[in-house]
C-alpha cells in the first residue's frame, strides 16, 4: 500500500469537484481521502455539490464531513469515484471488499464518468490473483448458489465471517457474501454469475466505462 500514491489520487479527485456536481461516491479507505479532500475545498470554496453514497458508513462520513447527501430517487450522478481491490489491463476490476459492491456497481452503471482510485498495490496482470471475487446472495438462495458457482469453476467458496457479532456478514440489503476464488476469470463470467437465480450481485466488473487514476 502506497499511502503518498492514495493521497496524490485523493486530491486529483478533489481537484475534479465542480459547482453543482452530483457525485457518486463508492466505498473504502481510498475514497475516505478523496472525501476528506474535498471536505477541504469547502471549508474555502462555495460548492454546491451533493453525494450519493454507497453504503452506510460512506453516508455517515459525508454527514460528518457536511457534504450533502442525496439519493437515485431524485439525481443520477454526473461521475463518480471509487476505489478497486483488483484492476487488471482489461481494466476489469474485483471490488467488494467492503461489501457494499451491489450499490457500487448500480452508482457505477448509472454514472456517465467513472474514476476508479487506486495505487500500484491493486494493479494485477490475473484478476482473482490477490482477492476473491465476492458475490452476493439471497440467504435461501445459499445452497443452490454454491452449487451453481462451482459449475461455473469457482473452487474455493467461503461465507464471510462477521466481525464483532456471531455468524455472516449481513449485507446493508439483508443477504450474504460467498467470496470465491477462479483459477481463472474468463470474458461473460459477471454475466454468468449474476444470471444464476438467488445472486444479488457480484464484485466483477466487466466492460465498465472506468477511468484508472494510479497515484
Ligand atoms: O469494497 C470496495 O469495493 C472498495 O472500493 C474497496 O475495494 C477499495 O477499498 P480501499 O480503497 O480501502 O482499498
Amino acid at each position: 500500500i502506497n499511502p503518498e500514491g492514495k493521497q496524490k489520487v485523493a486530491q486529483q479527485i478533489a481537484q475534479k469537484v465542480k459547482d453543482g456536481d452530483v457525485l457518486g461516491v463508492g466505498s473504502g479507505s481510498t475514497v475516505y481521502l478523496a472525501l476528506l479532500a474535498i471536505a477541504d475545498r469547502l471549508k474555502t470554496e462555495q460548492l454546491n455539490i451533493k453525494a450519493i453514497p454507497t453504503s452506510l458508513e460512506i453516508s455517515m462520513f459525508c454527514a460528518k464531513l457536511g457534504i450533502p447527501l442525496t439519493t437515485l430517487y431524485e439525481h443520477t450522478p454526473d461521475w463518480l469515484f471509487d476505489g478497486a481491490d483488483e484492476v487488471d489491463p482489461n481494466n476489469w476490476l474485483i471490488k467488494g471488499r467492503g461489501g457494499a459492491m451491489f450499490k457500487e456497481k448500480l452508482l457505477i452503471s448509472s454514472s456517465p464518468v467513472n474514476y476508479i482510485i487506486v495505487d500500484e498495490s491493486k494493479l494485477v496482470n490475473k484478476l482473482g490473483s490477490k482477492f476473491p471475487v465476492p458475490v452476493e446472495v439471497f440467504p435461501q438462495a445459499l445452497l443452490t448458489v454454491e452449487k451453481q458457482l462451482q459449475q461455473l469453476g469457482a473452487v474455493d467458496i467461503a461465507l464471510r465471517p462477521a466481525k464483532g457479532k456471531d455468524g455472516p456478514v449481513i449485507t446493508e440489503n439483508n443477504n450474504l457474501i460467498l467470496d470465491c476464488k477462479f483459477d481463472a476469470i474468463e470474458s461473460g463470467l459477471e454475466r454468468d454469475i449474476k444470471s444464476i437465480t438467488g445472486v444479488i450481485e457480484s464484485g466483477l466488473f466487466q466492460g465498465y466505462p472506468l477511468e484508472i487514476l494510479n497515484g
